[in-house]
């Protein structure tokens, strides 16, 4: 009977491992809307990015709104280094950066250390 009980905890501490390290989190995404020609996202900075996923549409101007809310020094940067964007986020401020659509695909965005991640993907 104890030789079940400990298998049993043993595989619920396993399951819940791989859950950790391999199970999908949940991902707040987003798909920007056009509308004249013109495409945007609100994205929040607070502990990380939300949404942390966007999707723009290929060939419409597109613009970023991010603003942060986090105190921390880490998130005070954003860099899109496909697009040669390094900008500077002000706190509580909306800092709108335009992002070019012209060529389709996954780009990703990151604080300034590298430490926090976006993603975006262009089609
Ligand atoms: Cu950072």
């Amino acid at each position: 009977m104890t030789k079940l009980i400990v298998l049993l905890v043993g595989v619920a501490i396993i399951g819940f491992i791989v859950w950790w390290f391999f199970g999908k989190h949940q991902v707040t995404s987003a798909e920007a809307a056009v509308k004249d020609n013109h495409q945007s996202v609100d994205i929040e900075v607070s502990g990380g990015y939300s949404p942390e996923k966007i999707v723009l549409k290929r060939g419409v101007p597109a613009v970023l709104n991010f603003t942060r809310k986090d105190a921390s020094t880490c998130l005070d940067r954003v860099v899109f280094s496909d697009f040669g964007i390094n900008q500077e986020l002000p706190q509580n401020h909306r800092e709108s950066i335009e992002i070019d659509t012209s060529k389709p695909g996954d780009y990703e965005w990151a604080c300034g250390m590298d430490m926090f991640h976006g993603k975006l993907t262009i089609k």
